[in-house]
């Protein structure tokens, strides 16, 4: 279904299910919210004796998380542990991180008459997000905020949070993937996604490196974000800084340079992932040296030797996951990403190429620049 029809039928069920929640005062209106590809969400207003507050309502997308209630119980442990941490800032936790509000029955969601399921998160008020970096100082406190972010989970007491989807960053299951698509061809696609998949098929070794490190212990599993994307990291409008990062729901173990790899991926270039225009699409070696600062001044201290020397990989890597996604959902006739007209999982699948061979004509510089951040960076 395409985005304004999904968002339509949404919205019905929207009304019925924030009236579920445990809000006080007298609901005003509720209306689509952001501009994510998942979930479906939305904005409540409510006179609250004379003040108007505003509330995030999700529909989840259980097609995409198969169980939301462990995905609403990671978020409630994760929110919660950082919540309870100081944060080196006068910042209160409501704004640090995301406030799950309960439904009257108490628990963290509420199913809709159709079995859709819904949460609430407190409204952060007087922040944004960006879809493009436009300063290398933008790129540093989004890179610090994720940072911190590791930082602060990896005292998180056990057990092993839930796998909200499993394999979510695995390349080689993502291969597999890719390859029946490719042969079942169901929509009759893989004339017109010739050369994409040629570079798919060409760069498959390559894109195996994080998978396997982590598989073979060369690198830690740690609790990561795995959605790190730019528009997921709210932003205080009081400006110089990321306030809280959110869309929490892939919160699971992983690696940290899934993180950082989708930092790169959206920080690093001038272009917005479905840009049809592949000349604006090119990354920007000064816009990554501030990112890497910016994350390296919280992560320098936990991060191993290994995990150091496949920063820069990382970019490359997550990069080359997307593109695999876009094409494959692209073949299997956009069940996945929401789409906003035919060809946009193609058109965001090329972009990715063309900004991974970017990237690659940037490599020798991009590594120089990640070594040298991750033995000299200390404090930002
Ligand atoms: P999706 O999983 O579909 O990407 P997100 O959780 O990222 O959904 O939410 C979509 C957008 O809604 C975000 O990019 C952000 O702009 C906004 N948003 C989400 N949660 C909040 C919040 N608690 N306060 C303010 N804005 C929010
Ligand atoms: C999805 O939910 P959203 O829009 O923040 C996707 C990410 C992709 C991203 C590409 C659960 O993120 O993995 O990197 O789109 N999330 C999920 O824009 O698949
Ligand atoms: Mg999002």
């Amino acid at each position: 279904m395409a985005t304004g029809d999904r968002t339509t039928a949404a919205l019905t069920l929207a009304r019925e299910a924030v009236r579920e929640f445990a809000l006080y005062g007298d609901f005003l209106d509720v209306a689509p919210f952001g501009g994510g590809h998942i979930n479906d969400t939305f904005v409540s207003r409510w006179n609250q004796a004379g003040t108007t507050v505003r509330y995030i309502h999700q529909r989840i997308n259980d097609q995409v998380f198969p169980h939301p209630d462990q995905v609403m119980e990671n978020i409630l442990r994760v929110t919660g542990h950082i919540a309870g941490k100081a944060g080196g800032s006068d910042i209160p936790p409501s704004r640090r991180t995301l406030t799950v509000v309960p439904a009257k029955d108490g628990k963290s969601w509420v199913r809709d008459s159709m079995g859709g399921w819904w949460r609430t998160y407190l409204f952060i008020e007087g922040t944004h997000t960006l879809e493009l970096a436009v300063s290398p100082e933008d790129a540093r406190f989004l890179g610090k905020s994720v940072g911190l972010f590791q930082k602060q989970l990896a005292s998180l007491p056990p057990p092993r949070l839930h796998e909200s989807i499993p394999d979510f960053h695995n390349m080689e299951k993502r291969y597999l993937r890719f390859y029946r698509a490719l042969s079942q061809d169901s929509c009759n696609r893989a004339g017109e996604a010739a050369a994409e998949i040629a570079f798919m098929r060409e760069n498959e070794e390559r894109g195996a490196i994080l998978i396997r490190s982590l598989r073979e212990g060369h690198i830690p599993e740690r609790i990561c974000h795995n959605d790190t994307k730019m528009n997921n990291i709210l932003i205080d409008d009081a400006g110089g800084s990321a306030l809280c990062v959110g869309d929490l729901d892939t919160v699971m173990p992983g690696t940290s340079l899934f993180d950082v790899g989708d930092l790169i991926r959206t920080v690093t270039t001038r272009a917005e992932e479905d840009e049809r225009d592949l000349s604006k699409v090119a990354f920007d070696p000064v816009f990554f040296k501030a990112l890497l600062e910016g994350y390296l001044s919280e992560a320098l201290e936990f991060l191993t030797p290994e995990e150091k020397e496949l920063l820069a990989e990382a970019g490359r890597n997550i990069t080359q996951i997307m593109a695999l996604r876009f094409l494959t959902d692209y073949l299997e006739g956009d069940h996945y990403y929401h789409i906003a007209r035919p060809g946009h999982n193609l058109d965001r699948c090329r972009n990715q190429i063309a900004l991974i061979k970017s990237m690659d004509r940037h490599w020798e510089e991009a590594k120089k620049i990640a070594d040298q951040a991750a033995l000299l960076s200390g404090s930002c």
